[in-house]
């Protein structure tokens, strides 16, 4: 039994693969460059998003974001009322997205009008960390707010990200988490390698050079 269910999940990663290259390759064709961010509920994903498209926007670059959540519409509804481009992407009972979610929902937009995608995963920091969607970066949010033991906790979304983006610094005094303890336990679990964001969408604190890891 065991077997089968080790097999049964290798399946369903290789299927994930298959269609994350798809993706990739479609998005190549377009050129759109394209980042998947994942990290913890409420870390502050959706306003990190809206906050980079906003600058985007400013240099000329047309966005376009897929916003995932298991049922509803709320994010989505933010990002449009913020004058984005967005498409709601549920994943009806799952607790991530997966290649073929963004494979669908890419068909419902013309790809020729956009640049840069930006994927918001379902607020996860287990799940969505073994399905790449197929975009150029992955990014993993956390936030002050949750303590300062996250990394330590859940070392697999961050080995599979990119970078990491430690948001809402600006209360880290007022719930007594000291953001230096989440940056060496980064360093020590990236060996130095990759690089943790220290970042307020509030007071915009950090948001350009996350724009610039990106490349953008
Ligand atoms: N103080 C402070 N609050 C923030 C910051 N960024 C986001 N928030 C607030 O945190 C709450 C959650 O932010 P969201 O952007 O919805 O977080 P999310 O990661 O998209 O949440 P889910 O999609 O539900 O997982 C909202 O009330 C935001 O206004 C920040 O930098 N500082
Ligand atoms: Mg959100």
């Amino acid at each position: 039994m065991h077997f089968v269910q080790v097999g049964m999940e290798f399946d369903v990663l290789k299927e994930n693969s298959k269609l994350a290259h798809k993706n990739y390759r479609l998005l190549k064709e377009h050129n759109i460059k394209s980042v998947d961010f994942m990290g913890s509920i409420g870390a502050g994903k959706t306003s990190l998003i809206i906050k980079l498209a906003e600058k985007l926007r400013d240099k000329g670059v047309r966005v376009l974001a897929i916003a995932g959540d298991v049922i509803g519409d709320d994010d989505f509804a933010r990002m449009k009322a913020s004058g984005m481009d967005v498409i709601n992407c549920n994943t009806g009972s799952e607790c991530h997205l997966d290649s073929n979610l963004i494979t669908k929902a890419l068909e419902k937009a013309d790809l020729e009008n956009y640049d840069v995608l930006f994927i918001e995963n379902v607020g996860n920091l287990v799940c969505p960390a073994d399905f790449p969607l197929g975009t150029d970066y992955r990014v993993a949010v956390i936030s002050t707010t949750e303590g300062d033991d996250m990394v330590r906790k859940h070392h697999s979304i961050f080995l599979h990200s990119d970078f990491a983006v430690l948001n809402k610094m600006d209360i880290a005094d007022a719930v007594g988490v000291n953001p230096e303890i989440i940056a060496e336990d980064y360093k020590k679990l990236m060996g130095g390698l990759k690089e943790i964001y220290k970042c307020s969408v509030r007071t915009g604190q950090g948001v350009d050079e996350i724009l610039a890891a990106l490349n953008m």
